[in-house]
């Protein structure tokens, strides 16, 4: 891990690296080492960041942001708190480029003209949960094969600086999440529902592999 700092957003603790293996993986780390959430994990580069079923994220330095927030999972509804972020990263694109076309690809993908610019992967670990959000700022950070499928920020403008997309990225996972847990679930899946993650024709891939075909009419 290089070059630790450390600094409270909002009276939230945030470590911050330049590179780590995985910011989930940091932030388990923490809870095991008796951290007590809120808290949030910050890389400028991950060398193994991960999606979904050990499936790798390209985190290359300066590519994107990488953060891992860690809260208490101690509220109904948990199970979405990854809907939460998906509407969060919506809410942090929006505000810098009001005119994008953006949809929400349940559950865990943000697109921009249909190529994936933003991935959350959440993890519940005791009584706490660890969203990770990678969302991408500088396409040419990327590889090659990436590029067919993937966008970042910069494609649609002058990206605004790091430190902006941070901060506004936590204060609207601290809002949703904190929604969330006062009982306001309905509004996050409302969101999604609106962003394009229902009327479309979707595949569901079961864990044997099975596949069910259909349009997706609700969340
Ligand atoms: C995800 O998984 O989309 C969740 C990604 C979560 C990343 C964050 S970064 C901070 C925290 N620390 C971590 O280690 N992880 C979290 P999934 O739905 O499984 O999508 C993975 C697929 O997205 C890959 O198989 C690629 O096809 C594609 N992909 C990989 N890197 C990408 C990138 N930078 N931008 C767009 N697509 C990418």
């Amino acid at each position: 891990m290089e070059h630790f700092g450390f600094e409270y957003v909002k009276s939230v603790p945030f470590f911050m690296f330049y590179s780590v293996g995985s910011t989930n993986r940091v932030a388990k780390e923490f809870l095991k080492w008796g951290v007590n959430p809120p808290f949030c994990v910050l890389a400028a580069a991950q060398t193994e960041g991960r999606g979904r079923l050990e499936r790798k994220w390209e985190s290359p330095p300066y590519g994107g942001v990488y953060l891992s927030h860690v809260c208490s999972a101690e509220f109904e509804r948990v199970q979405i708190a990854t809907l939460a972020a998906a509407v969060a990263v919506k809410e942090v694109i929006l505000h810098f480029e009001p005119n994008v076309n953006l949809t929400i690809r349940y559950p865990n993908d943000v697109l921009v003209n249909n190529k994936k610019i933003s991935g959350i992967l959440a993890e519940l670990v005791g009584n706490s949960i660890i969203i990770g959000v990678g969302l991408n700022l500088h396409l040419n950070a990327f590889s090659e094969d990436l590029l067919r499928e993937a966008t970042a920020l910069d494609e649609l403008g002058e990206p605004p600086d790091r430190y902006s997309i941070v901060r506004v990225l936590f204060e609207q996972l601290d809002k949703n999440l904190r929604q969330l847990a006062s009982g306001g679930g309905d509004r996050i899946i409302e969101e999604v529902e609106r962003s394009g993650a229902v009327g479309c024709m979707v595949k569901v891939v079961e864990m044997d592999g099975k596949e069910v075909h259909g349009v997706a009419e609700r969340i």
